[in-house]
């Protein structure tokens, strides 16, 4: 049976947090700006979680240390980042986005895989869908985004990284080869630093390389990997768009410098846990109703038990009691613990928790 065709998005929002800072203080149009830790000047520690496209020019990007940063554009304005405030705008994005998706899978706060396969018949709808889409978040948040449309995930992940800002680019899956091969094999999702380095010195540079490269070397080399990698070359990916929305749960976990049994020691840290996870948790300004608890055995046998509480919570004296009475029967047991761990999950927003009340 042949397979049904799908046509796939991929929207990834443009230079999200600095973006979002601009769009609030008109005076910042045009000036590079950095959305990261404190550069103090120069002496700064921490790092720049985004730049804008002005800053990106003189090479500012995500993940370099702040002090680099700061030297190499010391006249960038630099805002400390306001995560509350871009999970905020983000869930009103997404919620535009996937009234137009049969099936919707966020990724991170400003990514999103689109299945709109029975909403357009043909290349020219889906673009045309793609477009309304991106007036349509432009309107009402007044923020640029990039989508790419194809025939799967992979496609469109590209895609929408192909002509950044406000770029739109269209992949038909009879085109999907030619568009894939002078890419750099770097661009297929998952291949890292090492594998690409280890790629380049079999002589594989692009993606098209690797889709002339005999299969079997491949498969002899990176196993199940090589295969796959050769499949995404010849822009083959099947792997469904998963309906799942932004966080789906917090968990913090720690492993003891040495493995023990001592009850009141593995309850301190289960406390400092709890308390970690309720700041992250009210950071985002969610509360959460089920809570989990982990634990490792030092011969690394590990146990979850969770529970759903009747009502939403975000304090953290409610995730200590409750952890506490989940973890109790393997304090009882007496066996060295090696590691243990709190999640929470199912959660509601603060802004919805008011209308519920
Ligand atoms: P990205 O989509 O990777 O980056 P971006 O939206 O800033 O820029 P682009 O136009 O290239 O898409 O990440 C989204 C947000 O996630 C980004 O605005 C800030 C945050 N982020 C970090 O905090 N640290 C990081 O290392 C990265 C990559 C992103
Ligand atoms: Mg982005």
């Amino acid at each position: 049976m042949r397979e049904k065709k799908r046509v796939i998005f991929h929207l990834d929002m443009d230079h999200f947090y600095t973006a979002v800072e601009t769009r609030e203080r008109p005076e910042l149009e045009g000036k590079p700006v950095v959305v990261g830790a404190d550069p103090k000047g120069g002496s700064g520690r921490g790092v720049v979680s985004t730049s804008n496209y002005e800053a990106r020019k003189v090479g500012v990007h995500s993940g370099m240390p702040i002090s680099r940063a700061y030297k190499l554009c010391p006249e960038a304005v630099y805002l400390p980042s306001n995560f509350p405030r871009y999970i905020e705008v983000s869930n009103k994005i997404m919620a535009t986005a996937r009234q137009y998706a049969d099936k919707f899978e966020q990724w991170g706060i400003d990514e999103a895989f689109l299945d709109v396969s029975s909403r357009v018949k043909n290349y020219a709808e889906a673009k045309a869908l793609a477009q309304r889409i991106k007036r349509e978040i432009s309107q009402k948040e007044h923020l640029t985004c990039s989508i790419g449309v194809g025939p799967n995930k992979l496609i469109a992940k590209i895609g929408s990284d192909y002509q950044k800002p406000n770029g739109l680019t269209v992949v038909k899956e009879e085109d999907a080869e030619k568009f894939l091969q002078p890419l750099p094999v770097r661009k297929l999702l998952w291949v890292g630093r090492k594998t690409e380095a280890k790629l380049k010195a079999m002589g594989v540079e692009t993606i098209g390389d690797l889709a002339r490269f005999d299969p079997s070397v491949l498969a002899e080399t990176f196993g199940v990997a090589g295969t796959q990698m050769y499949r995404m070359a010849h822009g083959v990916d099947r792997s469904e768009v998963e309906e799942r929305t932004a966080v789906k749960s917090v968990s913090h976990e720690t492993t003891f410098e040495e493995d023990t049994d001592d009850a009141e020691a593995v309850l301190n840290a289960l406390d400092a846990l709890a308390e970690e996870v309720t700041m992250e948790v009210q950071s985002q300004r969610l509360f959460f109703k089920t809570v989990t608890v982990k634990v490792r055995f030092e011969n690394f046998e590990t146990h979850t038990r969770s529970r759903t509480l009747q009502f939403m919570t975000n304090r953290p004296q409610d995730l200590k009691k409750h952890a506490k009475e989940l973890l109790a029967p393997y304090l009882r047991v007496n066996r060295k613990i090696r590691l243990i761990g709190v999640r929470v999950s199912t959660f509601v927003s603060a802004e919805k928790q008011q209308t519920l009340c």
